[in-house]
Order: C-alpha cells, then sequence, then structure tokens
C-alpha cells in the first residue's frame, strides 16, 4: 500500500520543488486546515453541540446568521490572527476587514473565506464547506486598507474550500494544479488521497436553482431549455440535474465527475449582478476550477479578470467543465 503524504508533507515537497509555497505561506495554508478542521468537529456535533439553528444577527448580506456561521468565522479568525503570516483578513460575515492586532507580528499576505457557506444546510444535515483565498498584500510599509483586497482573481497566491460531508476534504491549489486530501480522523490529519484532478470538458450534468427559471435572462433559458429537450433537442443526448444549495458541495462534485454549475443574474434583483460573493466565493472556486482544466465566467468575461470594486460584491457565476461554460458564454455574446 503507497505511504500516505499528510498536507504538510505535501506543501513541503511542493515548496521545495518548485518555491510556489513560500514557508510563510505553507504555514498559513497548515493553520487554515487546522482551522478546517476544528469546523469540522463543531460540524459533526449537531444538535449535539448545541451548535444548530440562528444566532438571531444578520450579515453584511442581511442574511439571517447561523450560531456555526459565527463560530466557524470566530475559528477562522483565532487560528490565524497571531502566526506572522497574515496583515488582515475579510469574511463574508464581517462587514469591514480584520486587521491583525498591533499585538502580533504582521505578515505578507491577505485571507479572505467564507466561513461556512451552504449554511442554509446546516440543519438539514446536508454538506456545507468553508471556502478561502489568499491574496499578496501590496508592498510598503503603510497599514493594510480595505481597497488592498481588491484584486482580481488571477492575482490569487492559493485557494480552497474544506468540504464536510460524508468525509472532510481539503481542496488546494497554489498554482500547479488541484490536490485533495481527506481527513484521517484517527491520525487528526489531512492525508493526499487525489492530486492533479481534472474535469472532464464535456458534462451531462447540469446544476442550477429550477425554481428560478421564470426569472432567468434569453441565453441562460435557452440553454437549460436545450438540456430539458434531451436526446431529441439540439443537443442530442439526455441532461441529469443536481442542486445541492451548497457552492462548495456542487463545485466538489465537478472537480470529481465533471458538470457545469450556474447562479446566474436573474430578475428578482435586477441592480445586483448575481447572488454569489466574487472575493470569497467565485474567485477562489473559479481558479480551482481553471487549475482543474474547467472553465469559468460572469457570462461575459472570465471571473477572474473581473476588476473588483467593492469587498463583498456580487457576481455571476457559470463554472464547470469547459466546452459547457464556453458554450453558456457563447449564448450571452450571440443573442
Ligand atoms: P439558493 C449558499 O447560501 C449559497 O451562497 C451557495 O452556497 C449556494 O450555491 C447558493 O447560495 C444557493 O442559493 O438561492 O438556491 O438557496
Amino acid at each position: 500500500m503507497a505511504k500516505s503524504i499528510s498536507l504538510t508533507r505535501y506543501l513541503v515537497e511542493q515548496q521545495r520543488v518548485d518555491g510556489l509555497i513560500p514557508s510563510q505561506l505553507r504555514l498559513l495554508l497548515e493553520v487554515v486546515a487546522r482551522a478546517c478542521k476544528s469546523i469540522s468537529h463543531a460540524v459533526n456535533k449537531g444538535a449535539l453541540g448545541g451548535v444548530l439553528g440562528t444566532a438571531n444577527s444578520e450579515n453584511v448580506q442581511g442574511e439571517i446568521q447561523k450560531k456555526l456561521d459565527i463560530i466557524a468565522n470566530e475559528v477562522l479568525i483565532e487560528a490565524n490572527e497571531w502566526g506572522g503570516h497574515l496583515a488582515a483578513m475579510a469574511s463574508e460575515e464581517m462587514d469591514g476587514i480584520y486587521l491583525v492586532p498591533n499585538r502580533y507580528p504582521q505578515g505578507e499576505y491577505l485571507l479572505l473565506f467564507d466561513p461556512l457557506d451552504g449554511s442554509s444546510n446546516i440543519d438539514v444535515n446536508v454538506s456545507i464547506g468553508t471556502i478561502f483565498s489568499v491574496l499578496k498584500k501590496p508592498d510598503g510599509d503603510r497599514g493594510v486598507e480595505e481597497g488592498d483586497f481588491l484584486q482580481p482573481g488571477h492575482q490569487q497566491v492559493a485557494a480552497g474550500y474544506c468540504v464536510y460531508g460524508p468525509q472532510t476534504t481539503l481542496v488546494l491549489t497554489v498554482g500547479d494544479g488541484v490536490a485533495m486530501f481527506t481527513l484521517d480522523r484517527e491520525q487528526g490529519s489531512f492525508v493526499l488521497t487525489e492530486e492533479n484532478v481534472r474535469i472532464p470538458e464535456d458534462t451531462k450534468e447540469f446544476a442550477i436553482n429550477m425554481s428560478n427559471m421564470r426569472h432567468w435572462d434569453e441565453p441562460v433559458k435557452r440553454y437549460i431549455d436545450e438540456c430539458l429537450q434531451g436526446k431529441e433537442g439540439p443537443r442530442g443526448k439526455d441532461f441529469n440535474m443536481r442542486w445541492i444549495a451548497s457552492m462548495v458541495a456542487d463545485v466538489h462534485r465537478i472537480l470529481t465527475r465533471g458538470g457545469v454549475f450556474m447562479y446566474p443574474w436573474d430578475k428578482r434583483e435586477p441592480n445586483k449582478p448575481g447572488k454569489l460573493r466574487l472575493m470569497y466565493e467565485a474567485n477562489p472556486m473559479g481558479w480551482l476550477v481553471e487549475q482543474a482544466g474547467g472553465a469559468a465566467t460572469n457570462g461575459k468575461q472570465r471571473i477572474l479578470d473581473i476588476q473588483p470594486t467593492q469587498l463583498h460584491e456580487r457576481v455571476s457565476v457559470i463554472l464547470g467543465s469547459k466546452n459547457e461554460v464556453d458554450r453558456v458564454t457563447s449564448y450571452h455574446s450571440t443573442l
């Protein structure tokens, strides 16, 4: 049986081989992984840990916060603030950025996260996850400001998620492909279980919330309608549909077996470009998908090329199997 490779050994060897992971970034990723282990433990307790239900507060998005949303956010802040690898953090659950307190050394990285994505699934025991993105802070000695976070996704130096499902699996890229690590609860460590993850360029599976169909723009309606016509329609094949309402779980399926995930703009809130957040959902997931040979656009441009203007800005998301994403994107330019 092949010797198991821990996350620590993988990161050390990646650092040694191609220098993609400076020691400070390796430390950051190990701290984030340890925080995800703690979050997984809290999630797995469920009702026994008194962590289900709402916290009777709203986040910056105006969404009711779950108790675990706040717990996960606090775990990530407390795990990362003292290590000396970060200058500041940003979270879906916090209005503004979080500067590393002066009592701790300042690092050169910025960490952004959705501490518990898919939290509407928490109380019904369906997979949820933590999404994270790492940027470098601009050079210079001045203090970090919110504007320093507003970097396009192609400037990320690391991105990943941890899915809390039947297994707890950490999925990571530092720009040299995608690797997956499964939590070995007996050892308490993440073990390499997949590397060089590849998304098939074609698929027969789409993920979208069909209840919003009447609100979609024409290009999305055309694409889904053609899928629903199956063999007899213009696609000449039948399609399957999945929608877990947890981006981490849907993206993990796509990284594992292909598919296309869509959360497009719709007429319900015409002034918002979409529901999902650019900085700590679409950018990290978009980079992971691209690193696995897939594609990620907002219907009109590559997600990683979008210049952010606000920390919590939203974006329309179409990502997954390259040929399907290209097709949906082409429909947006032909209609
Ligand atoms: P809907 C979870 O709240 C989330 O941000 C994503 O994880 C998920 O893909 C989407 O929203 C689900 O949205 O409108 O289907 O509940």
